[in-house]
């Protein structure tokens, strides 16, 4: 198949999701054409069966705002039409998923047919949505998509429940490159930082205030406060970044945590973790705990959103109720304080991501779908779903 995906190419989940979906199509034999404002990170180096399609924002003095939306579409319908593409596939609903579904309307006027799906991936529908006037579109460009997919179950219900939505959604969850992201041997990295053998915590966000990344620097500060000898690793950079580190230096601990920024890779990182923690506020699937769990680190989460389908409580991680610092501190103690503890559930991580979320698992779940669309056969219901 000749398939387009547009993403937001930088740093984020669902750009994640699409650039790895595509390399992974790529490698089946399909053919990839990228249409995004900027190379997808994660892409690297261009290979045979990727192409990547710049869209121009363009800045004509008219135009006092950039037409990020309407130069997307002309893109898609440039591509489609030359690069003679079998399908459109958006990851999130605005404006990718608005841009496709005009894109797709344009080209049937030239005889061209080329369907439409959509990738739903949770802040689209759960922040971005929450403002009342996107609510229309989204709940259009939804209905008007010839296939639409959400990254879990509790996204799939959480559409249904705020929006006007009259078409099936079919949950494909995330996945991993369980090849690429496993527990790699970092010890010279792991004795540097760690000079008397202490337990490494590791947080990986955008910090943006969804994910509450001042939560760990305090689980962290009660931890030391008893004693437990622990370092801890943040990775990523975003607005409540300057916060975090503020409030380390308060609490007293800053010198024991190292804020990276944004790292590639972070498999290498997470390679000397024992301990992933992620208490944020929502989470529609958790990308970042399944990267860690495949390195055979567990998880210690906040009880929300789709991480419940990811993370078996006791056996993978623990899931504590939002917010409940105690319960994080105890969590994670549990955890580091017993070796076979660790242990166990290091292995039970790796295993949940091996068996359930391989990216050879998953991607041909896509594939099937994508016929199921090309064939007509994804449903649009005739009333609103409760
Ligand atoms: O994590 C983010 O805030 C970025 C965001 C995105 O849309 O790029 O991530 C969302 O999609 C990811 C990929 O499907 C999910 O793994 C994240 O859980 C989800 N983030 C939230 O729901 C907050």
């Amino acid at each position: 198949m000749k398939i387009g995906i547009t993403c937001y190419p930088v740093f984020g989940g669902s750009g994640v999701v699409a650039t790895e979906l595509g390399i992974a199509l790529a490698e089946r034999g399909h053919q990839i054409h990228f249409i995004a404002y900027s190379m997808p990170f994660r892409l690297g180096t261009l290979s045979e069966n990727i192409y990547y399609h710049e869209v121009d924002v363009n800045t004509y003095p008219l135009f006092e705002y950039p037409n990020y939306s309407l130069n997307l579409t002309s893109k898609m319908v440039d591509v489609a039409k030359y690069e003679h593409l079998d399908i459109l596939h958006v990851h999130y609903a605005i404006p990718h998923a608005t841009s496709a579904v005009l894109a797709r309307e344009i080209l049937a006027r030239e005889g061209i047919k080329i369907p439409v799906v959509t990738t739903l991936h949770g802040t689209d529908i759960t922040i971005v949505g929450k403002d009342p006037s996107f609510s229309p579109v989204v709940s259009y460009s939804i209905n008007e998509s010839n296939g639409v997919t959400a990254v879990s179950d509790y996204l799939r219900q959480e559409t249904y429940d705020r929006f006007e939505i009259v078409r099936d959604i079919e949950v494909i969850p995330n996945f991993i490159d369980t090849r690429r992201f496993y527990r790699q041997n970092k010890q010279h990295f792991k004795r540097a930082l760690c000079p008397n053998d202490e337990k490494v915590l590791v947080h990986v966000s955008n910090f943006r205030p969804v994910k509450r990344a001042n939560d760990v620097i305090h689980v962290f500060e009660r931890l030391r406060s008893r004693g437990v000898g622990v370092k801890m690793l943040l990775v990523g950079d975003g607005p409540d970044r300057a916060n975090a580190e503020h409030l380390a230096r308060e609490l007293g601990v800053y010198d024991d945590i190292r804020f990276l920024g944004k790292q590639q890779p972070v498999e290498e990182i997470l390679s000397i973790a024992d301990v992933f923690l992620m208490p944020s506020e929502t989470e529609t699937f958790g990308l970042a705990a399944l990267e860690a769990m495949a390195c055979g680190v567990p998880v210690v989460a906040s009880n929300v959103g789709g991480l419940p389908e990811l993370i078996e409580e006791g056996q993978s991680g623990f899931l504590c109720t939002l917010g409940d610092l105690d319960a994080f501190t105890e969590r994670t103690l549990q955890i580091i304080s017993d070796e076979a503890t660790l242990e166990r559930m290091s292995a039970s991580a790796r295993s949940r991501a091996e068996n359930d979320f391989d990216v050879n698992r998953v991607v041909p779940r896509y594939e099937s779908y994508y016929e199921t669309v090309l064939a007509g056969e994804s449903a649009r219901l005739t009333t609103a779903v409760e």
